[in-house]
């Protein structure tokens, strides 16, 4: 066999590589860390920690900037970042974004908090902008029942109940249950900061930076893009709106360019 059907052979056997995200198409990839229930016991607060938040913030404005992303979204342990339908970053190969998305998410936030930590990586598409609205909604639903989940549970166990103990008292019950328990005991789930029961948000915002040209000198200002973490991000249909106004505000922006 000669070297160039050997090589073919070989390549061919890259079975995947052809795969690609379909074309004008919405998406979004997700990274979720890996076993972090674990990673996280004993390192950080429970049930929420502001320096564990941090580093996911650091690790989702990475993944918008080095991805060129709209909009990132994290809560919990998971970051959602959002492309324009127009997006061609690595011709949208799927091996490509998926796996350097999880490797970026990795070595972002092991960098951030000093521990081996490591993410896994999909990838949603939405043909329309009603379907990435449910999207963050989908998501943000998460976040808030994770947050009073997790209220109840480790108030539960700072009382001195057992994981089984705990566990069993939550099993099944409404929000309602969970909400008065926490009232019970002092808690007002409602005034808990918004960044545990909402998430947090990073998209691009644009700003003028003043300056001085050295050949004219004269001074000038240039608009700039930087990015703005929002950790009081509005809810439900509040928040259709904002991401909404997201994704309009990139159309405009594809149409100007
Ligand atoms: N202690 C602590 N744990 C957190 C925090 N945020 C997320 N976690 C943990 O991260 C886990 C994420 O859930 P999931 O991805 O389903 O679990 P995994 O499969 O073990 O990674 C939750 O169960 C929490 O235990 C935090 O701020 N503090
Ligand atoms: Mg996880």
């Amino acid at each position: 066999m000669n070297n160039d059907e050997f090589e073919a052979r070989m390549r061919a056997l890259e079975y995947y590589h052809n795969l690609k995200l379909l074309p004008g198409t919405w998406t979004v990839l997700r990274v979720d860390g890996r076993g972090f229930s674990r990673f996280t016991e004993e390192r950080f607060d429970k049930p929420f920690d502001a320096r564990f938040s941090d580093s996911m913030v650091t690790t989702a404005r990475v993944l918008l900037e080095d991805f060129q992303g709209l909009y990132a979204y994290t809560e919990s342990d998971e970051i959602s970042v959002l492309f324009p339908p127009s997006w061609t970053l690595f011709d949208r190969e799927l091996e490509k974004l998926v796996s350097l998305s999880a490797a970026t998410a990795s070595a972002t936030f092991s960098l951030a908090c000093d521990e081996r930590a490591t993410f896994d990586s999909r990838v949603w598409l939405g043909v329309t902008e009603r379907d990435v609205v449910d999207y963050f909604r989908w998501r943000q639903a998460d976040a808030g029942r994770c947050a009073l989940n997790g209220w109840a549970y480790w108030t539960l166990r700072q009382e001195g109940a057992t994981r089984a103990e705990a566990t069993g008292t939550l099993h099944g019950q409404s929000v309602a249950f969970k909400n008065e328990l926490l009232f019970a005991r002092g808690v007002n789930f409602n005034e808990v900061p918004a960044w545990q029961r909402r998430g947090v948000g990073l998209y691009w915002e644009t700003y003028e930076k003043n300056g001085f040209n050295p050949v004219t000198r004269q001074p000038v200002t240039a608009t700039r893009r930087r990015v703005r973490v929002d950790r009081d991000l509005p809810m439900k249909d509040e928040y259709t709106t904002f991401i909404r106004n997201l994704l309009r505000r990139t159309e405009r922006e594809e149409v100007r360019t």
